[in-house]
């Protein structure tokens, strides 16, 4: 193996990439990944995001391939370095990100012998990744060149193609590591630019036409972030059916006349809940987060549930889903759409839009009262506010519950993306900029202040890449969700090992990391922090203040309200059975 003959290699496997359509990579520094750095530096087509943090760089990849649904490389140096990918590679795999995972390593003579820097690297994330593959970069003679180029367009589709996700190549590298003379041209690659090997995945075929009457149905759409078109025809046929879309802000169907933005309050009524058993249940996306609708699925066991996906994935905790079609539920629906639409009666989807509308007014009625930002009026304030051309990023913990909660339906909300596939607090500031920098909109991350401590790194990306992002914390010095759990009642331990309160100074860690700050007390203030940051190409940190009591006594009071408000209304307008 020479420099030569690992150049040209890496060169051409970069060059296939490319040619697949990858359009970033993250890099991070060190000397044994030099060869692969340098030839994803050196590939026009591919745009290299430089990170110092291992961890960092992969969650940053992650929430780039997120927002642009196509795959993204990271590579990073052998040892730790691989290890610290670990979290991002096992969110992409829950989640179904592609990802593209290129670790340099020793190669197999400098292995457990006490090489510096060098681990088992050998299959390291288990079966959090859809394929592994140890690449020896041998002398580059034409086999090798084919080889080369159809191991790159190999990984490139697997990690895109059927159910998406992380792919991981092992490169063992010997010195030198880089070049002495120039690299000679190569032109094995196919003409016209063509990837080495296409791919074609089959598309399902549309069903049949015919008469399609709906009963007492409801469509419950969980987290699908891949393609935001699709969410628009589920709402579109919803209409045309006069089915009640429980809709997860994650699905991208929270717009429209059948959009239920309120299920999570309106289901903890025992009354109304009973009074609104559908007949049939169409589910598409992972399930969502709320636990009413989560425990509603679950007592639904007698009624028929449809599960829609096309990677297969099984999104079912109650077992309860007696058909599962293995399809993109655009085509299903557009089959059916083409058909004779029977919608459901009448009174079925007025029934739940009257309980949608009388939670919204009981919620803003609580919210109206509160002098000060509280933790769900941000999460309200910023859907109501933030132009449709914008991303929500949202961190797990009370965030994404608050945005699922309280989010309101609009015919042009913007998009939200979140890291739902293993639900960790790790790397959402990372992730958020990765979203910045791939997916061409405007990227507002509201985030827990516990999740913001673990990833303060992640600012790092503010001003090394100079990237704009729109960064609220809602700031209740420590993990605000375990209040709601009966872990707060232990009290000799909870504060200090499960609340961990960090007192930190957000305004400081904005100054070192040359982000602007602002501290807004009100929702105009909130409003216009938000308008002039994103008009501000650098990255703004807007911190509230909030008590992580009173957040929980006011989720106890919204919750009252809802319900104060549907009692009446449940028992008059109950639909027909
Ligand atoms: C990597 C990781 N570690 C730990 C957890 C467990 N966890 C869930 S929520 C949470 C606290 C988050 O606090 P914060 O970000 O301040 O949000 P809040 O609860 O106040 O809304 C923790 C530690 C997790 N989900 N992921």
């Amino acid at each position: 193996m020479t420099a030569t003959d690992t150049y040209l290699l890496l060169r051409a496997f970069c060059d296939e990439l490319a040619r697949c359509g990858l359009r970033h990579a993250c890099t991070s520094p060190g000397s044994r990944s030099a060869p692969i750095v340098l030839s994803l530096v050196r590939e026009p087509r591919i745009r290299s995001w430089s990170h110092l943090d291992e961890r960092c760089a992969g969650f940053f990849a992650l929430g780039a391939a997120k927002a642009s649904s196509e795959p993204v490389a990271v590579t990073c140096t052998s040892g730790t370095a691989a290890a610290n990918l670990a979290p991002a590679v096992v969110e992409a795999f829950w989640a179904r990100v592609p990802l593209i995972v290129l670790t340099a390593d020793r190669p197999p003579e400098l292995r457990d012998v006490g090489a510096g820097q060098t681990i088992d690297q050998i299959k390291l994330y288990g079966d959090a990744v859809k394929w592994f593959a140890e690449v020896d970069l041998d002398a580059a003679t034409p086999e090798r060149m084919r080889w080369i180029r159809t191991l790159a367009c190999r990984t490139y589709w697997t990690a895109r193609a059927g159910r998406p996700g992380p792919v991981h190549l092992n490169f063992p590298l010997r010195e030198p590591l880089v070049l002495d003379a120039p690299l000679p041209a190569d032109a094995s690659g196919r003409a016209g630019g063509q990837p080495y090997v296409m791919f074609d995945a089959p598309s399902a075929a549309a069903p049949a036409g015919g008469t399609h009457p709906f009963g007492r149905m409801v469509i419950v759409a969980g987290r699908d972030e891949r393609d935001p078109s699709a969410a628009e025809e589920l709402t579109a046929f919803a209409a045309q059916a006069h089915i009640p879309v429980l809709a997860d802000p994650l699905s991208g169907a929270r717009r429209g006349p059948t959009a239920i933005a309120h299920y999570d309050a309106i289901l903890r009524d025992p009354a109304f809940a009973a009074a609104h058993r559908p007949e049939f249940v169409i589910r598409v996306g992972d399930v969502p987060t709320s636990k009413p609708l989560r425990a509603w699925l679950a007592g639904l066991d007698d009624v028929a549930q449809i599960a829609i996906d096309p990677d297969d994935t099984w999104q079912d905790p109650d077992s309860v889903v007696g058909m599962r079609v293995s399809a993109p539920y655009r085509t299903l629906l557009a089959g059916l759409a083409a058909g004779e639409v029977v919608p459901a009666p009448s009174d079925w989807l007025a029934a739940w839009r009257a309980a949608d509308d009388a939670a919204a007014r009981a919620v803003a009625e609580v919210l109206a009262g509160e002098a000060i930002l509280s933790e769900p009026l941000v999460a309200r304030s910023l859907g109501e506010g933030l132009p449709a051309d914008s991303t929500l990023f949202v961190a797990s913990s009370m965030p994404i519950r608050d945005v699922e909660s309280f989010l309101t339906v609009r015919a042009d909300g913007p998009r939200v993306l979140s890291n739902r596939g293993a639900n960790g607090i790790d790397g959402t500031v990372s992730s958020a900029f990765g979203a910045a920098a791939a997916g061409g909109r405007p990227v507002v991350l509201l985030i827990g202040d516990v999740a913001l401590a673990h990833d303060i790194g992640g600012l790092l990306a503010a001003r090394r890449l100079h990237l704009s992002l729109t960064i609220v914390v809602l700031n209740n010095d420590g993990g605000g969700i375990f209040h709601f759990l009966p872990i707060a009642g232990e009290s000799d331990a909870f504060e200090e090992h499960v609340a961990t309160p960090h007192n930190l100074d957000f305004g400081r860690a904005a100054d070192l990391y040359g982000c602007s700050y602002v501290r807004p007390e009100t929702t105009t203030e909130l409003r216009s922090a938000v308008e002039r940051s994103l008009a501000d190409p650098g990255t703004t940190l807007i911190e509230i203040r909030t008590e992580r009591q009173d957040n929980l006594a006011l989720h106890r009071r919204l919750q009252d309200a809802v319900r104060a408000e549907l009692t009446p209304r449940a028992e008059a307008a109950a639909p027909r059975a």
